[in-house]
């Protein structure tokens, strides 16, 4: 009996995949299982097992087992990774026309958002990944980010010299330094640790986030001040999609679509869930601020990005979406 185990192991590993018809997909998340992302790509593997008939199989790794999302970006693009969740924010980085998604106060609501990234300029911003050597499936709603800070926040001028954590991307430093802040880029795995040790006063993020990572446990002032609703996206390796038939890539594409609209579903009512939680462990929500100076201090954001006349297209497109 001893012995019939890693025999079935060594005989799983050396089983020629095509023997079996069988491609694995490896999905990365630095959210646990849980989370709505994960649970949407999850969603996603099943409905590319159903549609494929098990040909293709996808395996998820939650909570950052394959890395912290900089170094995903990095294994996606080189291979290793074949379907990967990630924040738009830093792939901004990498694909610059994606800056235009991360700058602040861009979208008027969820609607409006929606509406941009579910239709054609959705399509045109996904296609701006191909040069990267990704494939860009579809977005999926990230809600609004917000500061939450240790210390209150009710006017710009409370910003001022806050220490406070963003993602690694030049358009999030670039926001902090209008808003008389000092950014700290960083991993999202340091954040509780930085906060409890005071390497940061505060960082910013959406409510499921906040919640999920116990931020709220260090940093108990949530300024509803939603600066930014950079979506989340679903990429594949540009390698792992060359290797699938035109029948698998309309699948695993279909699928991931498919995975937009479910987290549609769950997202709204994780959101109300996790703002509940927040406030019955007794954080402090601020809604009231003086919000005309924030969107007037980032406007030089604005100047700076449609300079370049592809740009300054999009945005005038996002903006005139309905
Ligand atoms: C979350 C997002 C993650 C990650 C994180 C962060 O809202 O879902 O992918 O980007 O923010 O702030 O690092």
């Amino acid at each position: 009996m001893r012995l019939i185990t890693p025999f079935l192991t060594f005989l799983w590993l050396i089983l020629p995949l095509q023997v079996l018809g069988q491609v694995f997909l490896r999905a990365a998340d630095v959210h646990p299982s849980q989370y709505p992302t994960a649970q949407s790509v999850i969603y996603m593997g099943k409905r590319i097992a159903e549609m494929s008939n098990n040909d293709l199989v996808m395996k998820h790794y939650a909570a950052a087992q394959l890395g912290q999302e900089k170094d995903t970006i990095l294994a996606t693009i080189f291979g290793a990774i074949d379907i990967n969740r990630i924040n738009v924010a830093p792939l901004g980085n990498i694909a610059q026309e994606l800056q235009v998604l991360s700058l602040p106060y861009l979208f008027r609501d969820q609607d409006h958002m929606y509406s941009v990234l579910e239709g054609e300029i959705g399509e045109q911003l996904l296609d701006y990944l191909t040069p990267h050597h990704l494939v860009g499936l579809a977005f999926l709603d990230s809600g609004a980010r917000s500061f939450y800070t240790k210390k209150p926040i009710n006017k710009l001028s409370d910003m001022k010299g806050l220490k406070i954590r963003v993602q690694n991307t030049d358009m999030f430093v670039r926001m902090m330094d209008a808003l008389g802040a000092n950014a700290t880029p960083m991993s999202f795995g340091q954040v509780y640790e930085s906060l409890l040790t005071g390497v940061i006063d505060g960082a910013e993020n959406n409510w499921p986030s906040y919640v999920s990572t116990r931020h709220f446990e260090a940093a108990k002032y949530y300024t509803l001040d939603r600066h930014s609703m950079v979506p989340e996206v679903i990429v594949m390796s540009e390698e792992s999609w060359n290797k699938l038939s035109k029948e698998h890539q309309f699948i695993v594409k279909k699928a991931a679509k498919e995975a937009s609209k479910h987290m549609r579903v769950i997202w709204n009512e994780r959101v109300n869930k996790a703002k509940a939680q927040a406030i019955q462990a007794g954080i402090i929500i601020n809604e009231n601020i003086e919000l005309d100076e924030f969107v007037r201090a980032v406007e030089p954001l604005y100047q700076d990005v449609m300079q370049d006349p592809e740009l300054a297209d999009l945005i005038t497109k996002i903006r005139e979406a309905r």
